[in-house]
């Protein structure tokens, strides 16, 4: 019998921050869910999704993955981009979702079955200053956290982004309409970061595992000096160093310095990151499942990884829900070069609209063996938090010059 898909909604809600919430649902009954949430620019893929590929959906064989997949990206004259891609990554999910409860298996088992028992996770931790950043540490050290992601404060800045004081869930996009604007000095942050670090290194011991995030605010020579500089702080990785468009440059990078650099979270095909993986110029690759099309072309972005000896170590902030945390989960268990997936938590109303099987526990993550990707979205209790604009902040130097995002 072929399962029909019969009709698609698409859901904009705002449990504590805005999701896009992409729903399939079959001839047979059956109902898949998919995260399409794009930071900043939820309503683009909103209407992407109900206004140009919805029609098209409607009436196809949910079962045919790969082909809708490759129907919606080689089958389209304007591919990539972040709209399309998480717009594809949606419906992707949301099919393995329903070819998963239809099988009456957990989505992983599709896909090769556990490699691994759980999976290591790595969680946010931020302070101004070292005291504040070293109590933040602490804190998820209690929560069993084995890895954490550090970032504090610049001397002479006002702010920084990804730094908070003293917030609890930490949250990027800023409510209103329009981003508000930071001001960025590469050079004291330069001369900050590294004492920063050495000092949290020191005070946590050799077995933690610390990771710092440069949100692409360096050149090629500047990631180098500050690649170098940390070598002593034996970090797990050094994020997003310069903005990765221009591949090549990172070569620069690799001249200097053998720290492991992490790349990718604004990646949306195998293609903005096949030199990054040919010419091993980075150690993990952070592709998200919404923002690169999905669990089937994450599987083969992974596969070209893995030839390398690259990691796969994707995305996992507030910013995508929890059906695409549980896709994530799904693909960490069943992938042999998967290498940790980060957790950064969400806004308490985030549990009354997705409930999720995944499960924590001391510091590591296991989707769960529901049908499916395990994630359950409640459409009434969506209701009750509608969309409101909100926007990542954007950054200037010193003379009001824009900065790479
Ligand atoms: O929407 C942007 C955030 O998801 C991003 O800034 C978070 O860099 C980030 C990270 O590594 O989680
Ligand atoms: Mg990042």
């Amino acid at each position: 019998m072929t399962r029909v898909i019969d009709a698609v909604d698409v859901i904009v809600s705002s449990p504590g921050r805005n999701f896009v919430t992409l729903k399939i649902t079959t001839s047979d009954g059956l109902v898949g869910w998919g995260d399409a949430t794009l930071n900043g620019r939820e309503l683009s893929v909103a209407s992407y999704l109900r206004d140009h590929l919805a029609p098209a959906l409607v009436g196809r064989d949910a079962d045919r993955i790969e082909d809708t997949w490759n129907y919606f990206y080689r089958g389209v004259y304007w591919r990539r981009g972040p709209v399309a891609m998480a717009s594809i990554g949606a419906i992707d999910m949301a099919l393995w979702d329903i070819k998963g409860k239809a099988a009456g298996v957990p989505v992983y088992q599709l896909l090769g079955g556990a490699v691994r028992d759980r999976i290591l996770t790595y969680t946010h931790a931020t302070g101004w200053d070292v005291p504040e950043l070293l109590d933040s540490v602490a804190e998820r050290r209690v929560q069993g956290y084995r890895a954490v992601r550090v970032q504090s404060g610049v001397p002479g800045l006002d702010k920084v982004y990804g730094v908070t004081k003293g917030a609890a869930v930490y949250e990027p996009a800023g409510r209103g309409v329009g981003p508000a604007e930071e001001v960025w000095d590469t050079s004291a942050y330069l001369r900050h970061a590294p004492v920063v670090l050495e000092a949290v290194r020191e005070a946590v011991g050799p077995e933690l595992k610390l990771l710092h995030d440069v949100h692409h605010r360096l050149n090629p020579i500047e990631a180098a000096r500050l690649g170098k500089a940390l070598e002593p702080v034996d970090l797990f990785w050094l994020e997003d160093v310069t903005p990765a468009e221009n591949q090549m440059l990172l070569r620069a990078v690799r001249q200097h310095t053998t720290i492991p650099l992490a790349i990718g979270e604004v990646f949306n095909t195998v293609w903005d990151a096949q030199q990054l993986i040919t010419e091993r110029l980075i150690d993990y690759i952070r592709v998200a499942v919404v923002h690169a099309g999905g669990i089937s072309h994450l599987r083969k972005i992974f596969a070209l990884a893995e030839v390398f000896q690259v990691k796969a170590a994707p995305h996992g902030p507030s910013d995508v829900s929890p059906i695409n945390m549980s896709a994530s989960l799904h693909l960490g268990l069943s992938t042999t070069n998967f290498a940790i997936q980060e957790f950064m938590g969400y806004p308490a109303q985030v549990g009354e609209v997705f409930h999720s099987s995944y499960r924590y526990d001391d510091g590591y993550l296991h989707p769960g063996d529901e049908p499916g990707l395990g994630i359950e979205f409640d459409e009434a209790a969506a209701a009750r938090f509608p969309y409101s604009p909100a926007y990542l902040p954007i950054a200037r130097d010193l003379d009001g010059t824009m900065k790479d995002w």
